[in-house]
């Protein structure tokens, strides 16, 4: 079969009655922005992009308290330029901004909301690590022209598309529209996405899990419990040999786990326990949740199914389970016991 390109699988999706034209042209603008975005990535400190945003000694910092690399204000500025007069949105939110902004009056508005991380895993910048940006899309409230943070307080379940992409060895965009997952490899050379994977599906068991080990001590006990039953392999519990993976950057290690399988942890901790979590709702775990279940995984809390959660804050944190079905419901089933 001959390889299709983006805009041929989003054509194919308009007419199959699936997404509208404007769905499908906010999608063609995020992924034109996350190429510019790969090639700044991809030049690296030929670039001069790379280390933190600020001057020394006034390190810029975003409204989680974290600092600022540079890559990450400007992937913020390259998707909030692109997508501004796009006309497609009412409104953005972006991990990188305080507040989401409504589109400005002297744009075109259009009917859906965007929000995105526009440079995730960043603390592997400097390291020549894969990083990637996550998105997600929702739709503006009837009646709303000027969306505030409030209505973009919207569950998992109401997401429209939500997709990655991963500045890797190559870049690849990886999309869903709620019609399974799909993968698209940047092909630099005619600087266009082609598919390369349609409907993906996730092994519905593992034997290879993703997390920081090293926040072992600070987790919940049924964390505890739960892990120490992998690492006890084939003796243990489990009567099986695991392996342990942990890129530090969610894209990567979700893109592991849709390519050949595997759990991905981000479980409370004694360091993130008072926000909830390390991880964001609405920014990572959303859209994240959205591509693992169309692929046939599972996300959850530990104690929800992820895309159910309520939100009550735009920066919102989370715990995050995802990944193979059957072993993302038996970490489910450890909380279960403990209650
Ligand atoms: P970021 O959005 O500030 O880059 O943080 C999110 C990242 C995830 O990509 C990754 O899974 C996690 O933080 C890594 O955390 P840790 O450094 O604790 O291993
Ligand atoms: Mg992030």
């Amino acid at each position: 079969m001959k390889p299709i390109s983006l805009t041929r699988y989003l054509i194919q999706e308009q007419h199959a009655g699936r997404i509208n034209a404007d769905l499908r042209l906010l999608i063609e603008v995020v992924a034109r922005a996350c190429k510019t975005i790969s090639i700044a990535v991809g030049k690296g400190a030929l670039g001069g992009v790379l280390g933190d945003a600020g001057t020394p000694g006034a390190q810029s910092m975003n409204i989680q308290g974290e600092a600022q690399k540079k890559l990450d204000v400007l992937s913020n500025d390259i998707l909030l330029e692109a997508n501004a007069w796009g006309g497609h949105l009412a409104g953005l939110a972006s991990e990188e901004m305080d507040h989401s902004q409504p589109i400005p009056d002297a744009f075109q508005r259009g009917n859906y909301l965007l929000l995105f991380d526009p440079l995730d895993g960043s603390s592997n910048i400097d390291v020549n690590i894969s990083v990637g940006t996550i998105f997600s899309v929702l739709r503006c409230p009837d009646g709303v022209t000027q969306p505030g943070d409030e209505h973009f307080l919207q569950p998992g379940t109401a997401q429209v598309a939500a997709g990655y992409t991963t500045y890797g060895p190559s870049t690849m965009l990886v999309l869903t529209v709620g019609h399974g997952t799909h993968a698209f490899t940047l092909d630099r050379e005619i600087g266009s996405f082609v598919m390369t994977a349609r409907d993906i599906r996730i092994p519905e068991e593992t034997k290879e899990f993703a997390i920081n080990m090293s926040n072992q001590r600070h987790w919940e006990p049924p964390m505890q419990r739960y892990v120490g039953d992998l690492l006890a392999g084939k003796e243990g519990p489990r009567g099986k040999d695991f392996n342990m993976r942990w890129v530090a950057s969610m894209v990567a290690d979700v893109h592991r786990i849709l390519t050949r399988g595997g759990v991905f942890f981000y479980p409370i901790d004694a360091k993130c326990r008072d926000k909830g979590g390390k991880l964001r709702l609405m920014y990572e775990a959303n859209p994240m949740s959205f591509i693992v279940e169309q692929a046939g995984g599972a996300a959850s809390t530990g104690r929800q199914r992820m895309l159910e959660v309520t939100p009550t804050g735009l920066h919102q944190r989370v715990p995050v389970m995802l990944g193979s079905r059957k072993e993302v419901e038996e970490a489910v089933r450890y909380h279960a016991e403990h209650g």
